[in-house]
């Protein structure tokens, strides 16, 4: 489709035409097209735009990937039809693993997301080879299945647009969890430790950015409340709606 630059809703719209070819091309199931619909629903209440408590979480987010031992980029098939470059240009920055972790498992999704990622510069790309499988205890779904290499040996986890279920069993497991969820809501947004209540699609660019300008420096570790910080999201959110409101 094409959408004209003075359209209002351009960059909202130019957003939604990428997980759609994503779809087209496999990357994507239609479970996914749902979960992009909340997505652009929240965001819109945020005025489609990095809020001030957004930046707060990269920040910390930043400073977490650039200080873990073994960090992990946890990749589904909505990350990877929206920002395959940027997945692998923070895995290069912070050192990170890139590990393909499905809700709605099946191989040859696993496999066109491999090929995706590769073609955008992933030189390793774990979770396709089921060898190196392990099972995160107390888990019913496909996503229990973790790579040995990656996420099961990982301190720190970036989970964007994760499922609350696993975010739990990740944390039960020791890992620090990182997620990007535009719903401050959601049982992911509250029980990971940094939440980015933010666009994927935006905030990737400025985590990478960040965790650049970190990496030069040795990074403090500041304090970070996240519930603390996901209020401050939902305040800011109301006072959008009223402005749209009251306009
Ligand atoms: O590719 P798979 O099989 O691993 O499946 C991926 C989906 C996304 C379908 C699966 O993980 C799922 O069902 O996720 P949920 O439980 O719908 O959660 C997705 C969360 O991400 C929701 O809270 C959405 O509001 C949020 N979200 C959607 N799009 C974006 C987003 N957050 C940040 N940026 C987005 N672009």
């Amino acid at each position: 489709m094409l959408i004209p630059k003075t359209h209002p809703r351009a960059a909202s719209l130019h957003i939604r035409e990428k997980l759609v070819q994503g779809y087209r091309s496999g990357l994507v199931i239609e479970e996914g097209l749902i979960a992009h619909g909340r997505g652009e629903a929240f965001d819109y209440l945020i005025g489609e735009k990095t809020s001030k408590n957004a930046l707060k979480a990269i920040k910390a987010a930043a400073t977490a990937l650039v200080s873990a031992r073994s960090p992990v980029i946890s990749v589904n098939g909505n990350l990877a039809a929206l920002c395959p470059k940027e997945i692998v240009q923070l895995a290069k920055t912070v050192n990170a693993k890139i590990e393909i972790n499905l809700f709605y498992n099946s191989e040859k999704r696993t496999k066109t997301i491999a090929h995706a990622l590769k073609r955008n510069g992933a030189e390793q790309v774990l979770g396709v080879d089921q060898k190196f499988s392990r099972k995160i205890p107390r888990l019913d779904s496909a996503r229990r299945v973790v790579d040995k290499r990656g996420m099961f040996s990982s301190d720190v986890v970036l989970v964007p647009l994760e499922d609350g279920d696993r975010t739990i069993a990740l944390k039960k497991l020791g890992k620090k969890v990182i997620t990007f969820d535009l719903n401050p809501l959601s049982r992911t947004a509250q029980t990971a430790d940094i939440t980015i209540v933010d666009n994927v699609i935006r905030g990737m660019k400025i985590l990478i950015e960040m965790s650049k300008k970190l990496k030069k420096k040795k990074p403090v570790t500041a304090k970070f409340d996240n519930k603390k910080n996901l209020s401050q999201a939902l305040v800011e959110m109301n006072n959008n709606l009223r402005r749209i409101a009251y306009a």
